[in-house]
């Protein structure tokens, strides 16, 4: 009954642990707001790793914590020594196996979630993307303009509709970053990165440069705002009109021409 005492006290702080870090990992919000599809599949995969992790972490813990305590050095025992211990098969097969099946677990779920963010839909847009020290610029097509390309510094998407980013640098690496999409590519110089994204929520959030790229690199922030497909289809028509100079028809030719988005 002596040893048993430490043992259940034990367990039970273990699983009180546990379940305070599975609840504060619920209260925290631990990411910016969810604009797109794959937003929403990336925080939930998030949040099912850490509730994974959360009972390993309070077990790991726990067993050091409680070693500490049981059989730590007495005093008169300095010079003995632990009994001599020549392993344990079954110990040693579980705490292999069990880590080893609860990793693949989260690979299989995690290589899911991947596949379905770059899934390509029946429809998409497709608008190009430069990066140069120290802006952004977006380049939309005729496919999407039905017209004229368009070429902004500011970054115009519809909501529910499924973008393919076309990335481009002009001189260094540089990485597209939409935290509020949940997803990053880095834009190399000579090759054409892609990136997948559907916004679902109407706002404006920021798009950064997340490769350090310069004295600038900072500074190199965007705006996406995503909204109403009508009132994409009038901004394009609008930039078509004001920037007719600005652009000469390729993807990627765009100087600094007119600044305002
Ligand atoms: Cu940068």
């Amino acid at each position: 009954m002596g040893r048993q005492r430490p043992l259940i006290l034990t367990i039970v702080a273990a699983v009180l642990a546990t379940a305070i870090g599975i609840v504060l990992s619920f209260v925290i919000h631990w990411f910016p707001v969810q604009a797109s599809t794959q937003a929403h599949n990336t925080d939930r995969l998030y949040h099912v790793l850490v509730i994974a992790t959360i009972p390993i972490f309070v077990l790991v813990v726990t067993v050091i914590l409680y070693c500490c305590w049981q059989f730590r050095m007495k005093p008169g025992e300095e010079l003995k020594d632990g009994p001599p211990i020549h392993g344990n098969t079954r110990l040693e097969v579980i705490w292999t196996a069990a880590p080893a099946i609860l990793l693949l677990g989260m690979v299989a779920y995690s290589f899911v979630v991947l596949h379905d963010n770059e899934k390509r839909p029946a429809h998409e847009i497709n608008v190009g993307v430069t990066g140069q020290q120290f802006e952004w610029s977006f380049q939309y097509p005729p496919s999407v303009t039905g017209g004229k390309p368009v070429e902004s510094f500011q970054l115009y998407l519809p909501e529910g509709e499924s973008v393919k980013f076309d990335l481009h640098s002009k001189d260094v690496i540089h990485a597209f970053w939409i935290p509020a999409f949940r997803i990053q590519e880095d834009v190399v110089p000579g090759i054409t990165t892609h990136w997948r994204a559907t916004p679902d929520r109407l706002g404006t959030y920021p798009i950064v440069c997340n490769l350090l790229c310069g004295l600038g690199h900072s500074l190199m922030r965007a705006q996406v705002h995503v909204v109403p497909r009508a009132q994409f289809q009038a901004w394009l028509k609008s930039r078509q009109s004001t920037s007719t100079a600005s652009v000469s028809g390729g993807a990627s030719t765009g100087t600094t021409g007119a600044a305002a988005g």
